[in-house]
């Protein structure tokens, strides 16, 4: 059993269920053509649009304040995956393996591809590439606080998989659902890629957690380090939540941070039973009424001082990301170069033909 396959006797497919389920719905709505005929007013075109769950596409009005909002977490998100190939880059020259190598840098490579198709999302929404990644580069937009804690042992590749990764999940899956198409068509593939993700730290964790005693100790250390920064990344609770109200009318997000956090939380207890390892909280405990555990919260102090940038590794992935930016300015100028010598060679061969 691995990582998203739990629980065993789950009859509704798990979470990439859900997600082959979010691309079912996504090809039956584009069949069941545009709802209503509301063409000339766009405001009430808008509201039928998302009432009766179909897609709001890039040639559709929308309103402002909702494509701002959809920029500004798309573009969160893909800062996220670039900014979150460090922690684990750092690990890649000293894999145990040449197997886990491998896997590591194909893991790696997948998330810069996932920053690829979410920064290709946020284009068709009237913003460039480059001005967002210069707001990143200016410290003007955000990426996940859990990418600004430090990886300190081999164990970390295997924990970031179960629990970043599986946190990612919990989060994403819903967001192939989400009500404007570009970004819920980019969210199935990610996810689907995700979910490999998962199951590849939760196979690291497993081997370490049933290895010599160095090792499992390795490994229990890593899963204390790396749960309450986990349980953030589902953001502030939902009292303190902004956007999450008008988010969730517009169905961009369909859960509340509070209540996906609980879910990860449910996944994640008969998850740590298997890998044989414990959650570092004293305060974990079934709660019959609520069918759902009872949890100590992480301390949302913290995640707002690392947001605001005073976590462990902040300064240094922002520095390391200017840097790869700067050294990288060549291969952007020779892309470009590339470019327009191969639209100005079709243009002669359109013209001689
Ligand atoms: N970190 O009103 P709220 C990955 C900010 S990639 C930093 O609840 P919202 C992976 C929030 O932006 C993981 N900032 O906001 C990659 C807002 O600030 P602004 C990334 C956070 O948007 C590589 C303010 O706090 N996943 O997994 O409704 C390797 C108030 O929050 C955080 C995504 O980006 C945080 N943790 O909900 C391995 C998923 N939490 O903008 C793995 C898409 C909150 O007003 N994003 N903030 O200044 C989302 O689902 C939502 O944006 C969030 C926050 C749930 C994160």
């Amino acid at each position: 059993m691995y990582g998203n396959d739990f629980p065993a006797d789950d009859t509704s497919g798990g979470l990439l269920g859900e997600v082959e389920a979010a691309e079912t719905a996504l090809r039956e709505a584009a069949q069941r053509g545009r709802h209503g005929a509301a063409a000339a007013d766009p405001t009430a075109y808008f509201a039928e649009v998302i009432a009766a769950d179909q897609k709001v596409e890039p040639r559709d009005w929308m309103p402002e304040a909702y494509r701002a909002t959809l920029i500004r977490q798309i573009a969160q998100h893909a800062h996220s995956e670039i900014i979150g190939m460090q922690p684990e880059g750092n690990w890649i020259t000293r894999a145990p393996s040449l197997k886990r190598k491998a896997i590591l840098l194909a893991k790696v490579q997948d998330e810069a591809g996932h920053g690829l198709y979410l920064y290709a999302a946020a284009e068709t929404l009237g913003v460039s590439r480059d001005e967002l990644v210069d707001l990143l580069l200016a410290g003007r937009q955000k990426y996940s606080s859990i990418f600004n804690y430090p990886t300190l042992t081999w164990a970390d590749m295997g924990t970031i998989g179960w629990l970043v990764d599986g946190a990612a999940i919990v989060n994403q899956v819903p967001l192939c659902r989400c009500s404007y198409g570009p970004y819920a068509r980019a969210m199935i593939r990610i996810c689907k890629e995700e979910s490999f993700h998962q199951r590849q730290g939760y196979e690291i964790l497993h081997t370490l957690a049933h290895g010599t005693p160095a090792q499992r100790e390795m490994a229990q250390d890593s899963v204390n380090r790396w749960w309450y920064p986990s349980l953030a990344m589902f953001g502030p609770p939902d009292t303190d939540s902004t956007h999450s109200a008008q988010s969730m009318a517009w169905k961009i997000k369909r859960f509340s941070n509070d209540e996906l956090r609980q879910r990860f939380v449910d996944m994640c207890v008969g998850q740590a039973e298997v890998l044989g390892l414990t959650v570092p909280d004293p305060g974990l405990a079934w709660n019959d009424e609520r069918g759902a555990y009872d949890f100590t919260q992480p301390d949302y102090a913290e995640l707002m001082r690392v947001i605001k940038g005073a976590g462990p590794c902040n300064r240094q992935r922002m520095e390391h990301r200017r840097r790869a930016h700067r050294e990288g300015a060549w291969v952007r100028a020779a892309a470009a170069a590339y470019a327009a010598k191969k639209e100005q060679a079709n243009k002669k061969e359109k013209v001689s033909t």
